[in-house]
């Protein structure tokens, strides 16, 4: 018997995209997270062409929808990444979502997330056709990477102004008169409305904007300049950026966040030691080399700021490990599993690297 679908489920689906398999983890932890917290509408991968069929096995074999799509990326001449930020070469990819037009309303996620409350609601929010919603970018630089604009600093960044518990349905607002900061948003959460029009208009962006050469976080900074005036804030329980646990601690609150984002360095990457290692030598050589890896990738950060940083950090990666683990038993026999375990380190020393 045919599995009757509801008209305004099938419309709007969550989408998101693998370019690499070392990214598995993360897109299966992920969607584990997805259904459950209960979540009524799909799970879509769009996958680049050079994934392998392993792991395109993997997603399938959990229910995930896969869609295949093109890379995208700007004329060679017209974009280089610095060596700090290698990570973002393949996610001009990100915006084809814009031609899924067989959805009506999509909420394009980054896969270095993990659900801890049901954002369904989001998909209700009543923004134009032709606008967007994100989150804003939060523009503190609690890493103090060098390579970071002069202009993110903590007075000009949107999350300063807001207080607990306002913050949780409300963003600061984005007026032409707003610093540089307020216009940013992160590309880690985006509600849009996908439109073959609007994807040529992206793409010619991408492919003709002088802009183009000065974008450090390609895809978001894109989408900031296309949407500018033209994206509505979200609160930021939708996209809580982990650092932001730190860097605004006078609005986070661990129980209030739906979506927790992980952005720099992956949870798959180290497995944190347990609290009770606290004061031991393997804790100690952890964050000598999460310290070294930072300073590599472009951090001003001294040692003692950074071990307050790094034990923060850990609390939140243990979530997702908690997650990972119950992944873990319901997957462990099949023959998926090799695939996901080549790619998670379960060691405490991250393998981390800056890219
Ligand atoms: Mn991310």
């Amino acid at each position: 018997m045919p599995v009757r679908i509801l008209e305004s489920t099938s419309k709007r689906a969550y989408v998101h995209l693998l370019t690499d398999g070392k990214y598995l983890p993360g897109v299966l932890v992920m969607h584990k997270s997805h259904l459950d917290t209960k979540s009524r509408y799909s799970f879509v991968v769009m996958l680049t062409p050079g994934v392998d069929q392993s792991v395109r096995a993997a997603l399938q074999s959990r229910g995930i929808i896969v869609k295949d799509i093109e890379y995208l990326r700007p004329p060679a001449s017209k974009h280089q990444l610095n060596d700090y930020d290698k990570r973002f070469s393949e996610t001009w990819a990100k915006l084809r979502v814009f031609e899924l037009v067989e959805y009506e309303r999509v909420i394009l996620r980054d896969i270095d997330m993990l659900l801890l409350k049901n954002m369904d609601d989001l998909f209700d929010l009543s923004i134009p056709h032709d606008h967007i919603a994100a989150t804003h970018a939060c523009s503190c630089n609690l890493m103090k990477f060098r390579h970071y604009p002069s202009d993110w600093v903590p007075a000009n960044c949107p999350y300063t102004p807001l207080t607990w518990p306002s913050c949780l349905d409300r963003a600061t607002a984005v007026t032409k008169n707003s610093p540089r900061c307020h216009h940013l948003l992160n590309g880690g959460l985006v509600l849009l409305h996908p439109s073959l029009e609007m994807a040529r208009h992206i793409q010619n962006a991408l492919y003709t904007s002088p802009q183009i050469r000065k974008y450090r976080f390609p895809d978001q900074d894109l989408l900031a300049d296309v949407f500018k005036n033209k994206w509505v804030p979200l609160p930021y329980v939708y996209n809580a950026m982990k650092h932001m646990r730190i860097a605004h601690k006078d609005i986070w609150r661990d129980a209030d966040i739906k979506c927790l984002h992980y952005v720099m360095d992956k949870p798959w990457q180290y497995r944190p030691l347990p609290p009770s290692a606290t004061s031991g030598v393997q804790r100690e050589t952890q964050l000598s080399t999460t310290l070294a890896s930072c300073k590599a990738g472009g951090s001003l950060l001294e040692g003692a700021a950074m071990r307050r940083i790094q034990q923060e950090f850990d609390e939140l990666v243990h979530h997702w490990w908690a997650a990972f683990d119950e992944l873990e038993l319901e997957m462990s026999g099949s023959e998926h599993w090799d695939v996901i375990e080549e790619n998670v380190n379960r060691h405490p020393v991250s393998v981390f690297n800056a890219n």
